[in-house]
């Protein structure tokens, strides 16, 4: 079976663009793939995370997971500093990484622009190694992300191409899956941004866990434009975005959805957005309540994978420590 790997960082709670841009493809690909799906909090520390946050959110993140439809049965779900390999293999790539291409990265240069030029960490510069060690780790395929990933995983890649080159073959250079349709999720408020769990305004993202009174009140307030007609086109972001949020839930194209809304105005077609989301969502969100009441469960999931990571992972680590030359120690 082909191998995959994918993660999200529990630095909130996941989005509807985590879910409609990922989370829903892992879903469909795990029955066909050896899948590793990973909550990578030490991504999540790049950016200042209170303790407390950090360790409701990862297990938030994981029983989304399993509510959106992963089956613990079937895919190897795991937290990524329970295995250490990660930051081990991190390290080593940091070591065959330029400081260049990390500054070129569009994700390091948006999340900077946010913060205070002095808080801006190391780690959230060297994010991308951290990431492409996550991947190669598993000898991956296929890492399905959103569109907003691209770029990260083509430093992965040149990143396993560099190494491979300077030592021999060690690591699988993987492959992005992206749907095609995989369109961004965009902010409701400033639609010509991503969704981002990490917003400061939460109106601007719909939470996986959001009840259904908030889900119709963010849509009411999506910003749109004054145009007043429904059409799928980059000159109305806002309008597009709505479009492509009911075409990925409901599986109409953009057109037939414009066709649907003819002569019909905005407030009727966000509250009906509002009601797709509600719906789909529901049965999700029974899911996650029961299984944050049932840490337990959740403790046996992540112990049991971890240890089926670890033991993949430590094998590319030692084969990798070898080719640079360090001695093993056993
Ligand atoms: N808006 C989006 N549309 C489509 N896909 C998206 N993804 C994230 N936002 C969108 C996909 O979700 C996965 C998890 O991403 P992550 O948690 O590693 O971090 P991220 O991409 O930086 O996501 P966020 O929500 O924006 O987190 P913060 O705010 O912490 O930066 C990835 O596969 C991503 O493509």
């Amino acid at each position: 079976k082909k191998v995959i790997f994918s993660g999200m960082q529990p630095s909130g709670s996941l989005t509807l663009g985590n879910y409609l841009g990922a989370l829903k493809n892992w879903v469909r690909l795990q029955s066909e793939y050896d899948c590793y799906y990973c909550v990578v909090d030490m991504h999540a520390i790049t950016v200042p995370k209170e303790p407390k946050d950090l360790r409701k959110n990862t297990l938030e993140v994981l029983a989304n997971y399993i509510a959106a439809g992963l089956d613990p049965e079937q895919v190897t779900l795991f937290i990524q500093s329970h295995v250490s390999a990660h930051a081990e293999l991190g390290w080593l790539l940091n070591c065959f990484s330029y400081y260049g291409e990390l500054g070129r990265m569009t994700q390091f240069k948006d999340k900077s622009k946010k913060q205070d030029s002095n808080a801006i960490t190391a780690g959230l510069f060297t994010y991308p190694v951290l990431m492409a060690a996550d991947i190669l780790l598993y000898q991956a395929d296929l890492v399905p992300v959103g569109e907003d990933q691209r770029q990260h995983l083509e430093i992965t890649r040149d990143i396993a191409q560099r190494f491979n080159n300077r030592f021999s073959e060690t690591f699988k250079v993987p492959d992005p899956f992206i749907s095609k349709d995989g369109a961004k999720i965009m902010s409701l408020q400033e639609p010509e941004s991503k969704m981002s769990k990490s917003d400061s305004n939460d109106n601007s993202y719909i939470l996986l866990m959001d009840g259904a009174d908030a889900i119709r009140r963010k849509f009411k307030r999506a910003v749109t434009d004054s145009e007043g007609v429904i059409r799928f086109s980059d000159a109305q972001p806002g309008v597009k975005n709505l479009i492509n949020i009911h075409s990925k839930i409901t599986d109409k194209t953009p057109a037939e959805i414009v066709a649907e809304y003819e002569g019909k105005g905005y407030a009727q077609f966000k509250d009906d957005v509002a009601e797709i989301v509600v719906d789909e969502l529901k049965p999700i969100q029974e899911k996650i309540d029961y299984l944050l009441k049932n840490k337990d469960y959740l403790e046996k999931i992540y112990i049991h994978g971890a240890e089926k990571a670890e033991a993949v992972a430590r094998k590319t680590l030692r084969k990798a420590y070898k080719k640079v030359g360090f001695i093993p120690r056993f």
